[in-house]
C-alpha cells in the first residue's frame, strides 16, 4: 500500500446562512483554506431573506444559538428574526470570517473531475476555481412557493412572497388580503391585525397551536447571562428545552405514545378554550391530527384571530382580479395588498445549482424520485461533497443550528481521512444508502408527518422527507462515522 501523505484540503463552502458561518468557523478554527460562496450581498440566509412583521423564531432564543456561542442579548424568550440576524453578524464579525466570504457570488455548478478527486466549481459570473471538498450549507426553506392561482399576475396593487417583503406596500389601515396559514402566515396575523383596516386571511387548512409562554428578559437577566455564561447554558440543557426535543421526537416516531397523546391534548384543550365564536371556531377546527403539520408554537394566535378587523375565509379561491381574490361562491374581497405566505420550494437544497458526481450521475438525476442524502449528509456518487442539513435530516420544532453542529461533528471526522492522506475521495456506499433509505422511508411512514395531511415534510410521493427516529438516535449516529458505509479511493500517495 502506498504511504499516506498529510493533505492540506482546499474546502468551497456554499452559502454563508447559519450552517455555512458555522462550517467556516471550524475550519478557520483548524487554519484550513476555505472560501464561502454566498449568492446575496449579506450573510444570514433566512434570517436575512425574511423581513416580515412578527418573524419570530419558534425555538426559544438560548436554545437556537451556537453551543460555543451562547448570546446574552436577547430580549425575550423568542427572538425576532432582526435579532438573530444580529446575533449572526456579530458571530462572523467576533470570528473573523468576512473575509473569507465572496458575496454575491452564486455557484452555478460543480463538476466532480476523478482523476483530479476535486470538484471543479463555476460561479454564474462564469469565474471558476478548484476545490477538494465542497460544503452545501445552502439552507431548506430559501425558493419561494407562488400559488398557482389563475390571475395572480393581473392584481392592481402589491403582492408578493412573505420572503420578498414589500416595506412600501399599504398595510396600516389598508384593506390587505394574506393567502396561507403555515407559520409565517399565523406570525403574520399576529402582527398586522391592529394596523389594518381589514385583514382577509385565506386559510386552506386551519392549524393546531401549542400554546408555549411568552416573556421579556429584564435588563438585569441580560446582565446577570453576560456575568456568567452557565446560566445561559442551563437554559440550553435544561429539562425543559432538551426534555421538549426528545418528547417531541418520541412523540412524532411513535403513535401510541404518551407524548404524542400529550401534544394532541394540549392543542385540542388550547382550541377549545380559546375561540368564543361558534362559527369561527368550526372555521378554526383541523381535520387531521396535531403535529401532522409543523405545529404553530404560539402564546397570541388564537387570541390575535378574533380582533374584529380579522375575516377568516375559507372558502375555495376561484381566482385573483385586478381589484382582489374572487371566492367560487362569487364573493370579491377588494384589497390594497396581497400578501401570499404560501411557503417554499422544500426540494431545492443546493439547486438550481448544477451537480455533477462521477461517471457524469447528476443530483438531478439522483434526486428525480425523491431528495435524499446518506444519515442526511453524503451522496453516492458524489464523492467529498458534504451537506449540512440536506435532505432526510431531522425536522421540528426544535433548533436546526444543533442539528447542523452535530452533523458538522460527523463530517468533520471524514474530512479528517482526507486531511491525513488515509484516502482522496469519500462517498456513501450505493448499498449502505440504499440500506438507509428502505429503514428511513419505512420508519417515516409511520410518523406523524404521514397521518394523513398535506405539508412541506413531505416529498412528491407523500412520504415524509425526513430523520423518522428520535433525537437521541440522531446523536448517536452522528457522534462517530460508521466508515463500512463509505468507500474511500485509493490513499495519497507520498
Ligand atoms: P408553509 O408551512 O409551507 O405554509 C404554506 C401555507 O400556504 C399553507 O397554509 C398552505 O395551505 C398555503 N397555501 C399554499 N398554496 C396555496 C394556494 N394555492 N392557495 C391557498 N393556500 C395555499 O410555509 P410557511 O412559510 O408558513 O412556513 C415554512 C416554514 O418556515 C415553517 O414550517 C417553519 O419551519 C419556518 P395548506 O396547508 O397546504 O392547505
Amino acid at each position: 500500500m502506498a504511504e499516506e501523505t498529510k493533505r492540506k484540503l482546499k474546502y468551497a463552502i456554499v452559502g454563508a446562512g447559519m450552517a455555512g458561518i458555522l462550517a467556516a468557523i471550524k475550519l478557520k478554527e483548524r487554519g484550513e483554506d476555505f472560501t464561502v460562496f454566498e449568492k446575496a450581498d449579506r450573510i444570514g440566509g433566512t434570517w436575512r431573506e425574511n423581513r416580515y412583521p412578527g418573524l419570530t423564531c419558534d425555538v426559544p432564543a438560548h436554545a437556537y444559538t451556537y453551543s460555543f456561542e451562547p448570546y446574552a442579548e436577547w430580549k425575550a424568550l423568542y427572538a425576532t428574526g432582526a435579532e438573530i440576524q444580529t446575533y449572526f453578524e456579530n458571530v462572523v464579525k467576533k470570528h473573523g470570517i468576512a473575509p473569507f466570504i465572496r458575496f454575491n457570488a452564486e455557484v452555478a455548478a460543480l463538476d466532480w473531475d476523478e482523476a483530479r478527486s476535486q470538484w471543479h466549481l463555476t460561479l454564474k459570473d462564469g469565474t471558476r476555481a478548484w476545490f477538494d471538498v465542497v460544503i452545501a450549507a445552502s439552507g431548506v426553506l430559501h425558493h419561494p412557493r407562488l400559488p398557482n392561482i389563475e390571475g395572480l399576475q393581473s392584481y392592481n396593487g402589491p403582492a408578493f412572497h412573505t420572503a420578498r417583503w414589500d416595506n412600501s406596500a399599504p398595510i396600516k389601515d389598508a384593506r390587505v388580503g394574506l393567502i396561507g396559514s403555515g407559520s409565517t402566515g399565523i406570525q403574520i396575523v399576529t402582527a398586522i391585525n391592529k394596523q389594518v383596516a381589514k385583514l382577509t386571511h385565506f386559510q386552506r387548512s386551519p392549524q393546531w397551536v401549542m400554546p408555549v409562554p411568552y416573556f421579556a428578559y429584564t435588563e438585569e437577566e441580560r446582565a446577570a447571562f453576560r456575568a456568567d455564561p452557565k446560566l445561559i447554558d442551563a437554559i440550553r440543557y435544561s429539562d425543559e428545552y432538551i426534555g421538549s426535543v426528545r418528547r417531541f421526537t418520541d412523540a412524532i416516531t411513535d403513535l401510541d405514545s404518551p407524548e404524542i397523546k400529550q401534544i394532541e391534548d394540549i392543542c385540542r384543550e388550547h382550541f377549545e378554550a380559546s375561540i368564543r365564536d361558534p362559527a369561527l371556531k368550526e372555521k378554526l377546527r383541523p381535520n387531521y391530527r396535531a403535529a401532522c403539520k409543523r405545529l404553530i408554537y404560539s402564546w397570541c394566535y388564537y387570541e390575535e384571530v378574533q380582533h374584529p378587523s380579522v375575516f377568516v375565509e375559507t372558502g375555495k379561491i376561484a381566482g385573483i382580479e385586478p381589484q382582489g381574490v374572487r371566492m367560487t361562491d362569487g364573493t370579491l374581497h377588494e384589497l390594497d395588498t396581497l400578501i401570499l405566505a404560501t411557503g417554499f420550494q422544500a426540494d431545492r437544497f443546493i439547486r438550481p445549482a448544477g451537480v455533477t458526481g462521477q461517471g457524469g450521475l447528476t443530483l438531478d438525476k439522483f434526486w428525480e424520485r425523491r431528495c435524499t442524502a446518506h444519515l442526511a449528509v453524503a451522496v453516492p456518487g458524489f464523492p467529498n461533497f458534504f451537506m449540512l442539513n440536506g435532505p432526510t435530516g431531522p425536522v421540528g420544532n426544535f433548533s436546526l443550528i444543533d442539528i447542523a453542529e452535530r452533523q458538522w461533528g460527523y463530517i468533520d471526522q471524514l474530512l479528517d481521512l482526507l486531511r491525513g492522506g488515509k484516502t482522496r475521495a469519500i462517498a456513501p456506499t450505493t448499498e449502505a444508502h440504499a440500506d438507509y433509505e428502505v429503514r428511513r422511508i419505512a420508519a417515516a411512514k409511520k410518523t406523524i408527518f404521514a397521518a394523513g395531511c398535506q405539508s412541506w415534510y413531505l416529498d412528491g410521493e407523500g412520504v415524509p422527507a425526513s430523520w423518522p427516529w428520535s433525537y437521541d438516535a440522531f446523536v448517536q449516529t452522528m457522534s462517530k462515522p460508521d466508515l463500512s458505509q463509505f468507500s474511500l479511493a485509493a490513499p495519497v500517495a507520498a
